[in-house]
């Protein structure tokens, strides 16, 4: 530290200690983050929100936080404003893949760095984002694929498949098609014979899944849902219907949020693939890191299992969202 530099903290410690000055004076500015969240749309974006919140306050990070209901311009809006406020870092979940590269060449114009958590951002330029953060939704979507092989390995006939698709150009709905699709396209017998968004909620889910029903009936083998809000609407569509959810219909759905680990444990859904939401404390790490001028991972992938129904019962007590 220079000699002024020293002087001038030995004088404002003297000053505070004389009650001169609020002891606020010496205290270290608080980063500032601003994150500009997808919504409110399922218990897995609640408890995402949650991890965040939490995280900021243990890590004494000052956090300014927009919920944008689902909508792109309004998370666009919520990154400008940050842009405005000279926040230190700029986080947010993309709720689709595109649209986002000149708002983040403002955010580097303005010198502000930018994380994305939980969900990527279509780009060819990678110096417009440090990292991101989250799951590998490929590999959730291949998981949910190879459990149903091997639950219907021994079976003979056709397997038709429904599926419910998340938010329409959201990397989780993309890419959890993809996986899934990589791995039942070996065997001729997978048939998706109906596929269609339910926005990730749970009453499109159910919406959905009603219109599937009468669409096609009994001829209903499984059904795949991109996240557990929207089985757990499929399956009181199902049940309306007059028929045993995880009995008649197979259900399959991703996330692991505590409905589906209590459906489960109810007999009503046979299986959900983890997708942790809890990127909070990674993220306030990451917000330091980056302010104290550490270079971080361009990928940072959550590790993440899956869960049968007949384990849920013995895993709901240790379950953290
Ligand atoms: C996945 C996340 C998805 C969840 C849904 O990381 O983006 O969005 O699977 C949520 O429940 O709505």
């Amino acid at each position: 530290m220079s000699m002024n530099r020293r002087t001038l903290t030995a004088s404002l410690a003297a000053a505070t200690l004389a009650g001169l000055l609020p002891a606020t004076v010496l205290a270290q500015k608080k980063l500032v983050l601003g994150f500009a969240q997808v919504g409110a749309e399922s218990e897995w974006r609640t408890a995402n929100t949650e991890s965040i919140k939490s995280a900021a306050k243990d890590a004494g990070i000052d956090l300014k936080f927009s919920d944008a209901q689902q909508k792109q311009e309004n998370q666009i809006k919520a990154i400008r404003s940050y842009i405005a406020q000279k926040v230190d870092v700029i986080a947010f979940s993309p709720v689709v893949e595109s649209g986002w590269e000149t708002v983040l060449r403002e955010a580097k114009a303005a010198k502000i760095p930018v994380v994305l958590t939980d969900r990527a951002v279509n780009t060819k330029d990678d110096t417009l984002y440090v990292t991101f953060m989250g799951s590998d939704f490929v590999e959730e979507g291949r998981k949910a694929g190879r459990w149903l092989v091997d639950k219907m390995k021994d079976q003979k006939g056709d397997v038709n498949i429904v599926e419910l698709q998340g938010t329409v150009g959201s990397a989780p709905a993309i890419d959890r098609k993809k996986g899934f699709e990589e791995i039942v396209k070996a065997d001729p017998k997978f048939k998706i014979i109906r596929s269609q968004t339910g926005d990730f909620t749970r009453a499109k889910g159910k919406e959905v899944m009603e219109a599937f029903l009468k669409a096609e009936g009994k001829k209903i083998n499984v059904l795949f849902a991109h996240n557990d809000d929207m089985a757990i609407g499929a399956i009181q569509a199902i049940e309306e219907a007059g028929l045993k959810p995880a009995k008649d219909i197979t259900i399959i759905s991703i996330d692991g949020v505590k409905g589906a680990f209590e459906a489960m444990i109810a007999g009503k859904l046979n299986v959900s693939v983890e997708c942790s939401p809890l990127l909070g404390p990674q993220l306030m790490s990451a917000v330091k890191d980056i302010k104290a001028g550490k270079s971080l991972p361009k990928r940072i992938v959550t590790v993440e299992g899956i869960f049968p129904m007949e384990v849920a019962a013995k895993e709901l007590p240790s379950r953290k969202y």
